[in-house]
């Protein structure tokens, strides 16, 4: 529903000539459709008045800034292009067009634009593209026939839940807008099978390009009201070993020169940093730059970061460049397949190896065939679970993380206790677990840097069961060079919290 738009124009000559070849043979024929379009008109000849039996008009790409009134005897008209036109007024004589189901008048003065249009009731197609429209005009409203309704390029803030009556919309295109927000009134427009939308309000790009309409509504509908913004970015820092990474880290966020051992694996960061007037934490990912570890940096290398790659500029270094950017480029974007080009299936049984010895994943069957990778579960937590354990029956227990709660922490607890796992109840992070008719709900919060744990059930296999999952983590925690966590337990009768701290 696109036109081009910000085309450069060189004003050409006026082709009248050509139009008025055009015209005499579409009388001559009887032809039902003119096309003047690309003929540098400034003004309508009135030969168009007299052609009283065309059906489809086009006069895209003129420049033309005023329609004559003439315009209201065409009244068989079905279809009206006025796009790319310098169009400053359109007359009231326009609403005669009763038969009208397509009229775009796209890219014209925003001033053309106007409430006649409401009238035209019949209208199945309006195109309004690139009008720098900043408010919805609510004469759309009028027209209940629209099937495709296109918006694009204006500066549309927000859009009236009233949009949710025009029942018969079919396709809805909005890129290019400045929409924060969707009504989700759009959610009962029953034929609604296109929805144009930038990755705007929360709905990430991989939603809008592959669901349909009402997937992509359904979806912004449950994270519309539990939307915060998390003011969070992740830094990831590659090079060489020894190349100053670390260095670096320690400059960046306490100011202070250090000298440092190689760094083992990667080491997680948090950074605060004002940006104008927010508050904003980066999470710094610093690899171990030692060449043994480069075939495990694929695995945190996400799409979304800001990427720093460090070289040292010494002699003989110039390579390194180049060999840290195709390394960032090519696993940055890989978010679940492998291309059979760069990942033969001869390499599939050692990528997994790898993978589970790093504890990303875990086998689903028997066979090797089928594999869990949590950081690849949906974020939503399973409804009802506060329901199922209610604190004030469930024995609980929390960890606190005072600085920052790892990204690959909880991922890493749910492949180590998958033999404890109701099947289905997981999801990125966190898990219900279950052992000997007791069951625990273990749910991370990774903004909030805790996880919260409460056991239901009776007797000894209540402790039991929180004794196993305190032993995993704390076995995860110890992994972690520095992990300042606060353990508490939750006291059901008096409601008081005991607490340790270890780092
Ligand atoms: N001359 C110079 N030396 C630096 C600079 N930055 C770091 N170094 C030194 O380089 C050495 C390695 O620094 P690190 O920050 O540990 O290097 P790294 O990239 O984290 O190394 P790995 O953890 O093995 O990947 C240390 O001796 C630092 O003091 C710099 O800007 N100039
Ligand atoms: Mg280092």
């Amino acid at each position: 529903m696109k036109s081009s738009r910000l085309r450069m124009r060189t004003n050409p000559p006026e082709n009248l000539d050509e139009a008025k070849r055009l015209i005499a043979e579409c009388i001559e024929h009887q032809n039902q459709r003119l096309s003047l379009s690309g003929l540098g008109l400034r003004r309508l000849p009135e030969e168009v008045g007299s052609l009283t039996w065309l059906t489809a008009l086009d006069l895209r790409d003129n420049l033309i800034s005023e329609l004559p009134e003439f315009i209201g005897k065409l009244m068989k008209l079905e279809s009206l292009t006025l796009s790319e036109n310098p169009l400053r007024l359109i007359p009231e004589e326009l609403y005669l067009l009763t038969n009208l189901r397509s009229l775009s008048i796209s890219h014209v003065q925003p001033s053309a634009v106007s409430s006649t249009i409401g009238q035209l009731v019949n209208l199945t197609t309006l195109n309004l593209d690139d009008l720098e429209l900043d408010k919805f005009p609510d004469w759309i409203l009028n027209l209940k026939n629209l099937k495709g309704l296109s918006l694009e390029g204006n500066r549309l803030k927000e859009l009236p839940d009233s949009i949710g009556e025009l029942s018969e919309l079919e396709i809805l295109a909005l890129r290019q807008n400045e929409l924060k927000e969707l009504p989700l009134s759009l959610r009962g427009l029953k034929e609604l099978r296109s929805l144009i939308i930038d990755p705007i309000v929360g709905i990430p790009s991989e939603i809008i390009t592959v669901f349909n309409a009402h997937q992509i509504l359904d979806y912004y509908a449950r994270v519309k009201g539990k939307r915060q913004p998390i003011n969070e970015f992740k830094l990831i820092l590659v090079g060489q070993g020894g190349v100053g990474k670390t260095t670096l880290v320690h400059r960046l966020t306490k100011n202070k020169y250090k000298e440092f051992r190689r760094t083992p694996g990667i080491n997680i960061t948090k950074w605060p940093v004002q940006i104008e007037n927010d508050q904003v934490h980066a999470h710094i990912w610093d690899f171990g730059g030692q060449e043994i570890m480069h075939g495990t940096h694929r695995f945190f290398m996400t799409e979304r970061a800001l990427y720093l790659v460090l070289i040292s500029g010494r002699e003989g270094t110039e390579d390194h460049a180049e060999y840290w950017l195709s390394l960032v480029r090519s696993f940055a974007g890989f978010a679940d397949v492998l291309p059979n080009r760069s990942y033969p299936k001869a390499v599939h049984p050692y990528l997994l190896a790898l993978m589970r010895k790093f504890q990303l994943c875990h086998p689903l069957d028997d066979k090797g065939e089928k594999y869990l990778i949590p950081e690849l579960l949906t974020k939503e937590e399973p409804e009802l679970l506060d329901k199922e354990f209610p604190p004030d029956k469930c024995l609980g227990f929390e960890y606190r993380y005072d600085t920052v709660l790892p990204e690959g922490l909880l991922p890493r607890f749910i492949v180590e206790t998958y033999f404890l796992r109701e099947p289905k109840l997981v999801w990125r992070t966190g898990a219900v677990l279950e052992r000997a008719n007791c069951r625990a709900l273990v749910r991370g919060d990774v903004q909030g840097r805790q996880v919260v744990i409460r056991v239901t059930g009776v007797g000894n296999g209540q402790r039991e069961l929180l004794g196993i999952i305190r032993e995993h983590f704390e076995r995860i925690h110890r992994s972690f060079e520095k992990l300042p966590v606060t353990e508490l337990v939750r006291s059901r009768t008096t409601r008081t919290s005991l607490c340790r701290t270890r780092s």
